[in-house]
């Protein structure tokens, strides 16, 4: 493994919120375990995935989308990037080719203009689009993004033009020995996952406002030997008591039926049976309380 050619490096994935990050990472990986939803601003937080094979070691870094902030856990959201970003050997800038290029956009290549390692723009979604567009949208980005930088066409969903992009990273990458011990998929506890597992139901599940103001704690996480399942208990926080209603449902279905995609997803990753229990609370208003957004696992960034 210590062998001069062996790669090893780290990349932050960024773009704003929606394009297919957390997709692109679970294809990479060939397994999920970055949470994924047709909403922006699904991620809230940086997570590894390591991408392994004998003569390298890939540290993807999944970041929050970048826009502009509105409350407390823009904050902590976006200094998560700042901090994948200041690490990273190399950044990747996903633009959803269907929706082609908007404002943020924009925003994600001024953060990059203070980045000075190598960029690799990925055109994502191209399964969406018809090959005129992806011509014309390649030509905007090159004249008004950043001329430079190399341009993939991909489609994270369908696990297209991926292997180029591994490929061209490679090359780009420091020679050093790996940075993870090799079995190692993320810097993330099963914990930290199942969490993650659980807070994407609501994504999917609920509507409106609603899964932006849920939060999840992990209460106990017993792992056991198999067949045995692991037993998981877990508190969701809504903001407000009407949203606890809404939660639950009537006669507990929403919840119920929460927890069982919930535990189902949880059981791929652990290839495991899992027992999951959830209960509902309410923690008005979190999103503005620095003390609670601590408590969640969203600690406010200190000012510089
Ligand atoms: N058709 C198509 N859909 C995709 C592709 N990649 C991602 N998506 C979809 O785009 C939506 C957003 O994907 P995510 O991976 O959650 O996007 P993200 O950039 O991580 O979003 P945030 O975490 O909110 O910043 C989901 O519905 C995905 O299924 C793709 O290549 N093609
Ligand atoms: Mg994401």
């Amino acid at each position: 493994m210590n062998s001069p050619e062996f790669v090893c490096g780290a990349v932050a994935i960024l773009g704003k919120p929606n394009v297919g990050k957390s997709t692109f990472l679970n294809s990479v990986l060939k397994q999920k375990i970055a949470i994924v939803s047709p909403r922006p601003q699904t991620t809230r937080g940086s997570m590894a995935g390591i991408y392994q094979d004998d003569k390298s070691q890939i540290v993807f870094y999944d970041t929050p989308g970048i826009h502009q902030p509105k409350d407390k856990l823009s904050h902590y959201m976006l200094h998560e990037v700042e901090e994948v970003l200041e690490g990273a050997d190399a950044a990747l800038f996903l633009v959803d080719a269907q929706a082609g290029l908007t404002d943020e956009d924009y925003l994600v290549a001024e953060w990059l203009r203070k980045f000075s390692k190598p960029v690799f723009c990925l055109l994502n979604k191209i399964d969406r689009v018809p090959e005129g567009r992806v011509q014309e949208l390649s030509g905007k980005i090159k004249s008004e993004l950043g001329n430079g930088w190399l341009l993939f066409r991909v489609s994270a969903l369908r696990g297209k033009g991926i292997g180029e992009v591994l490929g061209q990273l490679k090359k780009f990458l420091p020679n050093q020995p790996p940075l993870f011990p090799e079995d190692d998929l993320t810097n993330k506890t099963l914990r930290e996952l199942a969490a993650e597992m659980i807070r994407e139901q609501c994504f999917l599940q609920l509507r409106q406002e609603i899964p932006y103001g849920v939060a999840v704690i992990i209460e106990k996480f017993e792992e056991k030997e198999p067949p045995q399942p692991v037993v998981i208990q877990a508190t969701i926080y809504v903001e407000k008591d009407s949203q606890k209603g809404i939660l639950i449902g009537a006669k507990g279905g929403q919840l119920k039926s929460i927890g069982s995609a919930a535990r189902q997803e949880i059981e791929k990753l652990l290839d495991q049976k899992a027992f999951l229990e959830l209960w509902v609370k309410v923690l008005k208003d979190w999103r503005k309380d620095e003390a609670i957004l601590k408590k969640l696992g969203y600690p406010t960034p200190k000012k510089k």
